[in-house]
């Protein structure tokens, strides 16, 4: 982080902070204009407005200024002649790059993951959202400390900050360090409540919503849901997980959640920071992987999704791709899931999917118990899905039944029963047969 920033001052101000954008486009690449529009996107949620741009295409990055001296130069000039303030870099620049930049331009120099950063900040609501991103900003300023110590200023200062023989360096890691072991010590007994909490919902088949920023998780979640969710055409709009129950016609419920969206190069400390409240990514039955149809760069953020789901762990987990906006577009492949969160369009296909997904991942069997009292028939059917049940003349019943918890938790109930019982595991049974009780 440079010496005189405060970083983007806050969306609700009224004034934006005017920017120069330095794009760079490396190894033979041409520049991508995609990849342009999302940075001004970028910026424009930091809360400032990019004014002018640069671009250039080099080989590899400049050793001492990313650009190369003779870039730095005019970039310099430019924004002296236009009154600009502060660069924004489309890629990650090191602690050294940056501060010659900053040298030269008298410039506030911003690299794309310290925008992000930025953006989180300013959208964290939740005390545990703020947490988590102080611990990623202090994670990624570690490194960049030399020469910027005064903005740990507000970390605290005073007597007895400082130890014999420290260089003003040495204290500010150790106060950051210090900062950031305690940040770990709050989200550490956050997380472990949270843990408490999910495992109320062992045995709850557990959605949950993931994809790029701004595809439309948390207004699909709104429409599935009646989440009430706050959804908004800004980038990094949800920083914290929300989990609904959603109820399925056919019976039964499933836990939906909506959870951070990703981007392309999403920085390691926000990936670190955040990788407790994507526990409900990695845990769960299935991602439902929304994806926005209209966008021209669909594809290419598909696989930044699918990469970063192989980041988290979660790259094995049943997902399946549900192409949102279809109000936008008259383009639908066949095969693929089509839905409008805005609409509804394809809604009712999403949950049938959904219901069939969930019914496949119960254990299914055949029950027969000579003699099913009331207690009994009501254990089964708020443990299991019951798809027939069918009582003769002696009391005696025949079910099937396909249980949340696995077969061995009605085992030991029917074991606790006085009557004779019997289970046959049925293999291959769920997503094909509707539920009929
Ligand atoms: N036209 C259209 N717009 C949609 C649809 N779904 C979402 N949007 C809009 O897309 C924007 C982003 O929606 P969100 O639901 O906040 O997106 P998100 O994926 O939760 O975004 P992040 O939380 O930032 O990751 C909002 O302006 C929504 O109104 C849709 O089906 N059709
Ligand atoms: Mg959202």
């Amino acid at each position: 982080m440079s010496s005189n920033q405060t970083l983007f001052r806050s969306v609700t101000d009224q004034e934006l902070e005017q920017v120069l954008l330095v794009s760079v486009a490396l190894n033979g690449t041409d520049i991508d204009p995609s990849g342009i529009a999302e940075m001004i996107r970028l910026v424009e949620s930091a809360g400032g407005e990019v004014i002018h741009q640069i671009t250039q295409k080099r080989p590899r990055p400049d050793g001492g200024f990313f650009v190369g001296r003779g870039k730095a130069e005019e970039i310099s000039g430019v924004a002296e002649n236009m009154g600009l303030t502060t660069l924004v870099f489309n890629h990650n620049l090191s602690p050294g790059q940056v501060n010659r930049l900053e040298e030269m331009s008298k410039c506030k120099v911003i690299d794309r993951t310290e925008l992000i950063l930025a953006i989180f900040a300013i959208q964290a609501r939740t005390p545990q959202a703020k947490l988590r991103i102080e611990l990623a900003q202090l994670g990624y300023m570690l490194p960049r400390l030399s020469g910027m110590w005064h903005h740990l200023d507000r970390l605290g200062a005073g007597i007895g900050t400082r130890g014999p023989g420290e260089t003003q360096l040495e204290v500010d890691r150790r106060r950051a360090r210090t900062r950031m072991s305690s940040l770990e010590r709050k989200l550490d007994a956050i997380d472990a409540g949270a843990k408490v909490r999910h495992s109320r919902r062992e045995g709850m088949f557990s959605v949950a919503l993931a994809g790029y920023t701004n595809a439309g998780k948390s207004t699909l979640l709104n429409r599935i849901c009646d989440a009430g969710v706050h959804a908004e055409d800004r980038l990094f709009a949800t920083l914290d997980t929300t989990s609904r129950r959603l109820d399925l016609p056919g019976g039964g419920s499933v836990i939906v959640s909506d959870t951070v969206g990703f981007i392309e190069k999403l920085p390691k400390s926000l990936l670190a920071s955040f990788r407790s409240t994507l526990d409900v990514v990695r845990e769960a039955d299935l991602i439902l992987l929304v994806a926005d149809t209209a966008d021209q760069d669909k594809l290419a953020k598909l696989s930044t999704v699918t990469d970063t789901l192989d980041k988290i762990d979660a790259g094995q987990v049943d997902r399946i791709t549900v192409w949102n906006k279809c109000d936008l577009t008259d383009s639908s492949s066949a095969g693929d899931l089509s839905v409008s969160a805005l609409s509804g369009q394809g809604i009712p296909q999403l949950i049938e999917l959904l219901e069939q997904k969930r019914r496949k991942a119960l254990a299914w069997c055949g029950v027969k118990v000579n003699i099913c009292n009331g207690e009994l028939e009501y254990w089964i059917r708020t443990n299991s899905i019951v798809d027939s049940f069918i009582r003769d003349d002696t009391g005696a019943v025949e079910i099937v039944c396909g249980l949340y918890l696995g077969l061995n938790h009605l085992r030991k109930k029917l074991g606790s029963q006085k009557s004779p019982w019997s289970i046959v595991p049925f293999t291959d049974y769920g997503a094909d047969q509707g539920g009929d009780d």
